[in-house]
């Protein structure tokens, strides 16, 4: 594996800290294989060796020697950590964090930035695509646009800036769900509907209007997207202060989402109050579904029709949520741009290409340098 020259000696935990069933600390630089070879007594120069280490008579790790460095693989207690840390510690071995260590084992900016990445995806498909981008998707782009500018391919410039930048978004969320409110009168059922789609009683439900008060969230995945599902306080003219307080914050909670489910219910015809409508309208996206699907209908209010009692509706409730929140999911192997710094460095070169007269020259510098360097 490639690292970076080691100046030091060096060690770092690569498991969470606290308690787990094994831990790993990684062990590199130009002492290592001297120290490790005094307090490993197991048999040395293997690929995986298994022993006693340090003064303990009884404390067995397994050594895993690789090209560029060691892993001493021990008991995943912090005590059994912290005493082999300290061991190598007094031996002179200087601790890094785990991130320097990505940044040392991966030279390549962009490849650490998704080894670090990878850490924090919320679900299998996100840790899919930031793989791609381990792999090299984002890198080999990049690389791809700064050959067109070079040779004044300005339209295929153009072409995949664009279509990064239209995945930006996407990016941001492979480790940050996006966030999807349901809002709505009360009683109209937001309640029982995050319940539903969570398949667990997350919120408390009852037919007296006005139960829920404090924003609830609750972390899920729709079709292997993260999403943050928020249920707030109905909206109406609050009866009491604790009740306007839910009702303000149920409204500033959605203006700052992704997306914004509107419940209505179909038995309580409802002359929408215009002017939750509107802030509604002014602030995020919106979709609208009419709950309570199964019990007659009283009036035919808009939107996707389904019951958080019976679960009718709620697939296709799922697929539309999913398709106004991804509308163009990345193909297999796309490069996806994952941190807002990416954003920041397409939207320059956007800008270098398209103004009068386009300035190449620049737009090329700033990729080529951005490649390079450690992206923030
Ligand atoms: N039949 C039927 N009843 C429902 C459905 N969804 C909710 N209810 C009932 O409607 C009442 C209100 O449900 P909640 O989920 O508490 O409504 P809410 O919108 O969260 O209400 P507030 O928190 O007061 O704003 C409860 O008695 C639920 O059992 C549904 O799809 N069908
Ligand atoms: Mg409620």
């Amino acid at each position: 594996m490639p690292m970076l020259s080691d100046a030091f000696t060096w060690m770092a935990q690569l498991t969470p800290r606290g308690t787990g069933a094994i831990a790993v600390i990684a062990v590199g630089g130009p002492d290592a294989a001297a120290i490790l070879s005094r307090m490993f007594r197991g048999p040395w120069g293997r690929p995986v060796a298994i022993g006693p280490f340090g003064e303990s008579p009884s404390d067995t790790v397994v050594l895993v020697q690789s090209d560029g460095h060691f892993e001493v693989q021990c008991h995943g207690g912090p005590a059994v950590t912290r005493w082999i840390l300290d061991q190598l510690r007094q031996a002179g071995v200087r601790e890094i964090s785990w991130r320097e260590w990505t940044l040392r084992q991966f030279p390549r900016p962009v490849q650490a930035a998704a080894a670090e990445a990878l850490a924090e995806a919320l679900t299998l498909r996100t840790a899919a695509i930031l793989l791609d981008q381990f792999h090299g998707a984002l890198e080999e782009a990049l690389v791809g646009i700064v050959a067109d500018l070079e040779s004044g391919r300005l339209d295929s410039v153009r072409a995949a800036v664009a279509d990064l930048l239209d995945r930006a978004e996407i990016g941001l969320h492979l480790t940050k769900p996006w966030r999807v409110v349901l809002t709505g009168r009360p009683n109209v059922g937001k309640s029982s509907l995050i319940n539903a789609l969570l398949g667990y009683q997350r919120a408390i439900t009852s037919p007296i209007p006005g139960t829920t008060r404090d924003v609830l969230t609750s972390l899920t995945a729709f079709e292997g997207w993260p999403v943050e599902l928020a249920d707030t306080a109905g909206i109406r003219e609050a009866t009491d202060e604790l009740e306007s307080e839910g009702v303000r914050r149920a409204v500033q909670t959605r203006s700052s989402a992704d997306l914004v489910v509107l419940v209505l219910d179909r038995t309580c015809p409802e002359p929408l109050d215009p002017r939750s409508e509107d802030q509604v309208e002014g602030g995020s996206p919106k979709l609208i579904v009419a709950n309570k699907a199964d019990l007659p209908a009283v009036w035919h209010p808009p939107g996707l029709p389904v019951s958080a009692l019976t679960g009718e509706g709620l697939p296709a409730l799922m697929q539309a949520i999913v398709a106004r929140l991804v509308p163009h999911p990345p193909p297999p192997g796309a490069a996806v741009p994952f941190l807002e710094s990416h954003r920041l460095v397409l939207h320059e070169t956007w800008h270098g290409v398209n103004q009068m007269p386009p300035d190449v020259g620049r737009a090329a510098d700033l990729l080529r340098s951005w490649i390079a360097k450690t992206p923030g």
